[in-house]
């Protein structure tokens, strides 16, 4: 199976398993079932159960017993998009090519569809996970030290105190502000999903931190990556808004440190990645080619 048949059967798995497990539309309170859907099922390339399902493939697990526990990564991402694009944050129109779930069911509804797919995914997590190792590995990547800590840094500019302390210096924003940005923001949660599949496939030490150094790297390229489409790429092409870094003065790699330094280090970072995924081995292992994907990836 070449990487496109890989990703696409993975991805139709990823997608009836959301769908069957969401509860229907019609569940009481109707309105935020469909909108719990609408946000989940409209589209969004599920890039990190995939990586979960890839892990476990690698490290020899048969995944549809596991498609549960991995699919909840979708949910904690969508949920993220959602809270991202209200009016507080990001205040975005325009997701996975369609209007964004606020826009759709007002305000309110949004803050409760993101806060319900979130607690959704533990509850997903729990079913078919008997190691809490799992469980807390994945609550860490997203909690205050994680995905939402490196929110709250990319709001206010950087690490330190509003406005940041570099910042506040004269300094401005420094490489090490973004690098704790996007490792936080983006590189933890897909670090958690390669270690969530390797965790639930029973993977040795020497594996799971194979995964984790992968994770990292290919995490934090993902991010770097982002950033670039961000301002290469049409809101058609990409299915968000495009140009919003530059428009918000965003802190991203290619304003620090430009396009092609950006794009070096994306060069660095998958070959970090391909190299951990080798040592990972295995008979079935496309983590080396999901890697080259994310840095070549045109949305
Ligand atoms: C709790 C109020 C509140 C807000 C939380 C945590 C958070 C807001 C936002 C998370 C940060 C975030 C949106 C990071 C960006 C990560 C990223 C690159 C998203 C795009 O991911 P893709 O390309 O999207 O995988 P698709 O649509 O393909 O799933």
């Amino acid at each position: 199976m070449n990487l496109d048949q890989y990703l696409k059967s993975r991805r139709a798995q990823v997608d009836r398993t959301l769908d069957e497990n969401l509860p229907p539309a019609a569940t009481p309170p109707t309105v935020i079932h469909e909108a719990m859907r609408y946000a989940v099922l409209g589209g969004g390339k599920r890039v990190r159960p995939i990586l979960a399902i890839a892990a476990a493939e690698a490290c020899g697990a048969k995944i549809e017993p596991l498609l549960v526990p991995f699919a909840a990564l979708e949910l904690i991402h969508t949920y993220s998009l959602v809270h991202d694009d209200l009016p507080a944050l990001d205040n975005d129109d325009l997701r996975r090519g369609r209007k964004t779930t606020h826009t759709v069911f007002g305000e309110a509804i949004g803050i409760l569809t993101g806060d319900a797919l979130l607690t959704e995914a533990f509850s997903w997590l729990a079913r078919a996970t008997a190691d809490v190792r799992a469980i807390r590995e994945v609550a860490e990547a997203i909690d205050s030290r994680g995905m939402i800590g490196g929110q709250v840094a990319d709001l206010q500019g950087g690490v330190g105190p509003p406005p940041s302390a570099a910042a506040a210096e004269g300094r401005g924003a420094t490489l090490e502000d973004l690098e704790f940005i996007h490792r936080n923001k983006t590189a933890k949660l897909i670090t958690a999903s390669v270690i969530l599949g390797g965790l639930l496939a029973n993977a040795p030490d020497t594996q799971l931190a194979a995964l984790r150094r992968y994770g990292q790297s290919a995490g934090l390229a993902f991010q770097i990556v982002d950033d670039l489409l961000d301002q290469e790429r049409t809101s058609e092409e990409l299915g968000k808004t495009a140009g919003k870094d530059v428009a918000q003065g965003k802190l991203t790699y290619p304003a620090l440190i430009g396009s092609a330094a950006a794009r070096k280090r994306v060069d660095e970072l998958l070959r970090d990645a391909v190299e951990n995924a080798a040592i990972i081995g295995g008979p079935v292992n496309y983590l080396a080619d999901i890697a080259r994907y994310i840095c070549e990836r045109r949305s």
